[in-house]
């Protein structure tokens, strides 16, 4: 017993590396990196990082100190420098993206996966997507060839796996060790029963049911970092399906080169600002069908975003606003939502949360009720 209270004490004074996994309550919930336990602290972050407006995101390694090991409980004091930080979903240090595709139920959509693909090639360009399809008991060895032929010869590496009968779980697993990696894809894909063969002590919940909002209730809201029972050093974040403007899209001269195989015959096509869509006497042929209707709706969206950015841009008042009065008033740059402090109302809102006495009745589930950190303006 005095030995527990020594270390608890002892642990108090330490500082820890901690990953972090998500925020809540607006505090973050993270793991002690080289701390086994597996266990998960609920962490404020110290008032001079929320003063010089650090913020801090899923993905993020941090220092942490005041360790309560009872309480479960700590202080965020340093944020440790990014290798990289991604935007949508906002992630900090991953390493690869794991493209989530269903063979069937949903049917699978190349467009979508394209989509994903183009995506994360211009947010991760460090990084190649993998290609992960799950219910691979739903489809044939043949079905199963047909969706491999689209996407390996193009250099993308392809998996297949059945989260329901566990068929090549264990090189999705490989592939996954000792980094951190993103799931991305719809909804109901799998990707949470998917965690859940991985690492089952996980037990998150999987299916798709609707509430009363017409929302599905175990459809992931906000990204989420989990730490899988493999080495400690193994995290994969499920993310919330993308809505179309969630999408990255280049200029619409640039869509090819997403394409690599639009990309390596395009030099070849020697019409000026050919966009390879409609002309005759273009080089670039032999496109997949599917590639290639993927292409083109790519080429026209790219196109309308750039429309709809050129409209808005006229709209300067709204990317400022005012600060100070009585003669002193300047304009400011709007911040980016994401980096909003939590308005005064909202803080007020989620106090509750940290009530020690409520403390005890928080479950997985409270956690995913709430909402992300930043999200509201801090006017
Ligand atoms: N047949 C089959 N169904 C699966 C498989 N993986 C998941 N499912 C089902 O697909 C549905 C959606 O799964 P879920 O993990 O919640 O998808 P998520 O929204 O991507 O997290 C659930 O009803 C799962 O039971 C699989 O490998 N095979
Ligand atoms: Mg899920
Ligand atoms: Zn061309």
């Amino acid at each position: 017993m005095a030995l527990l209270a020594y270390l608890i004490a002892f642990g108090s004074f330490m500082t820890f590396q901690a990953v972090v996994l998500r925020s809540h309550a607006g505090g973050y919930l993270v793991n002690l990196v080289d701390c086994l336990t597996g266990k998960i602290f609920f962490c404020q972050a110290r008032g001079r990082l929320k003063k010089e407006r650090v913020s801090i995101v899923v993905g993020d390694r941090v220092e942490v100190e005041e360790v309560d090991e009872v309480a479960l409980t700590g202080v965020i004091t340093a944020q440790l420098p990014r290798r990289n930080l991604l935007e949508r979903p906002t992630l900090a240090n991953v390493d690869q993206v794991v493209i989530v595709q269903a063979v069937k139920q949903p049917d699978f959509s190349p467009l979508l996966c394209d989509r994903y693909l183009v995506h994360f090639q211009l947010a991760m360009p460090f990084s190649k997507p993998v290609i992960c399809f799950n219910k691979s008991d739903l489809a044939s060895q043949n079905e199963q060839l047909a969706l491999r032929s689209i996407y390996e010869p193009l250099g993308y590496f392809v998996i297949f796996v059945s989260a329901r009968t566990g068929a090549g779980i264990d090189d999705l697993r490989n592939l996954l060790s000792g980094k951190i990696s993103v799931f991305a894809g719809a909804s109901g894909v799998g990707k949470s029963t998917i965690l859940n063969n991985l690492s089952p002590e996980l037990e998150l919940k999987t299916g798709v049911m609707e509430n009363d909002f017409g929302v599905g209730r175990h459809t992931t809201t906000a990204s989420e970092l989990y730490c899988l029972n493999l080495n400690n050093q193994t995290w994969v974040a499920d993310t919330p399906g993308f809505n179309l403007y969630d999408f990255l899209h280049p200029e619409p001269k640039d869509v090819a080169d997403q394409f690599p195989e639009i990309a390596e015959q395009k030099d070849n096509c020697h019409f000026k600002d050919c966009l390879h869509t409609v002309e005759k006497g273009c080089a670039v042929t032999n496109i997949d069908e599917r590639r290639y209707q993927s292409y083109l709706t790519l080429v026209e969206e790219s196109k309308l975003v750039r429309q709809e950015a050129r409209k808005s841009s006229t709209k300067v008042e709204k990317s400022v606003k005012t600060v100070g009065g009585d003669g002193n008033a300047v304009s400011i740059p709007r911040l980016n939502k994401r980096y909003r402090q939590t308005s005064r109302r909202k803080q007020k809102q989620e106090s509750f949360i940290t009530d020690p006495d409520l403390a005890d009745d928080l479950t997985p589930e409270s956690f995913s009720d709430l909402d992300e950190d930043f999200d509201e303006d801090s006017e």
